[in-house]
């Protein structure tokens, strides 16, 4: 008998999907920032074994959408939610506020499997956890509830395991050596981005979009050109900083990831270009694949 299905990861903004989908696969697929809306895309991180194959998929946080980037993001969110086999809702320890209501009710109506995630025990102590598994039972009859810190890989095994058990029979979805859905080239951006996020403060990373122009790939060597795109002039300048310096930074740090992740010398060029309003418009988001 061969198992398969999609292991769809959803929650509030910055509880820890990520870190968790990085956990469950075992490479820094999904980038991890201390910054809410970290995540925008739907990321699959795909575990096959002889008789398995889970595609688990992170997802951004849940928000209210205030423009339409946001909407783009919380589509994802609804198409996760709906083609779920079995849903993980995560949350953070201390976490009590349901912020989204509405989106509450129908992980209580699923279908699939529920399986609640409490995160970042690690930062706890045995009360509060104990607390909060009554708390979330509660408020989520349906669901098994766990306790985990997916920073330090705590309870993942098991978790794995279950998944395993509740997993529907069906054939494979993807090549077995296959690990993601992206192409490289959404792994610089990403890269790039997250560096962008450590190093900007306020608002200038949300209007940060990145698109990398040049990927080529010798024996040696990659040579990659990408473009940071900013909503305003006024960005422009900050992120290239006095003499060049913000830039540089990024840069430094952006190409030691990238490095590890592919396992080669790097060579990147960042350029800073104006896009205008891009969050807004339909046509650019659909460019940088933030529609179906
Ligand atoms: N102490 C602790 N911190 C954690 C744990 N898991 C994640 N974090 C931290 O929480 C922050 C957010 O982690 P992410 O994995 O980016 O969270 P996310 O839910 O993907 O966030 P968005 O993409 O913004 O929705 C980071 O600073 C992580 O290091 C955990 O188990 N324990
Ligand atoms: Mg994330």
């Amino acid at each position: 008998m061969h198992k398969s299905g999609f292991v769809n990861i959803i929650g509030n903004p910055n509880v820890g999907k990520s870190t968790l989908l990085n956990a469950l696969v075992g490479e820094r697929l999904s980038i991890i920032t201390s910054k809410a809306q970290t995540t925008r895309h739907r990321i699959f991180g795909i575990v096959s074994g002889e008789d398995f194959q889970v595609i688990f998929s992170d997802t951004p946080g849940i928000i209210k959408p205030a423009y339409q980037l946001q909407t783009s993001m919380m589509d994802f969110v609804k198409d996760a939610f709906e083609d779920a086999d079995i849903l993980i809702y995560m949350v953070e320890i201390g976490e009590k506020d349901l912020k989204d209501e509405e989106f509450f009710k129908k992980i209580n109506q699923a279908k699939v499997p529920v399986l609640v995630l409490i995160n970042k025990i690690d930062r706890s102590d045995e009360a509060t956890v104990k607390e909060a598994l009554a708390y979330w039972q509660e408020k989520v009859p349906k669901g098994e509830i766990y306790a985990i810190s997916a920073l330090e890989n705590f309870n993942v095994e098991p978790l794995f395991h279950r998944i395993l058990e509740l997993l529907p029979e069906s054939p494979a979805f993807y090549p077995k050596d296959q690990l993601t859905d992206k192409p490289e080239r959404f792994f610089v951006n990403e890269t790039i981005r997250e560096k962008i996020l450590l190093n900007y403060k306020k608002e200038v990373p949300y209007s940060v979009e990145v698109e990398t122009e040049t990927f080529s790939e010798t024996e040696e060597i990659i040579r990659i050109r990408s473009i940071i795109m900013v909503e305003r002039e006024s960005q422009k300048g900050i992120i290239i900083g006095h003499r060049g310096e913000a830039l540089k930074k990024v840069g430094i740090q952006a190409r030691y990831d990238l490095e590890k992740f592919f396992g080669k010398q790097i060579h990147l060029e960042l350029y800073v270009k104006v896009n205008k309003n891009w969050r807004s418009d339909l046509k650019q988001l659909r460019r940088f694949g933030y529609t179906n």
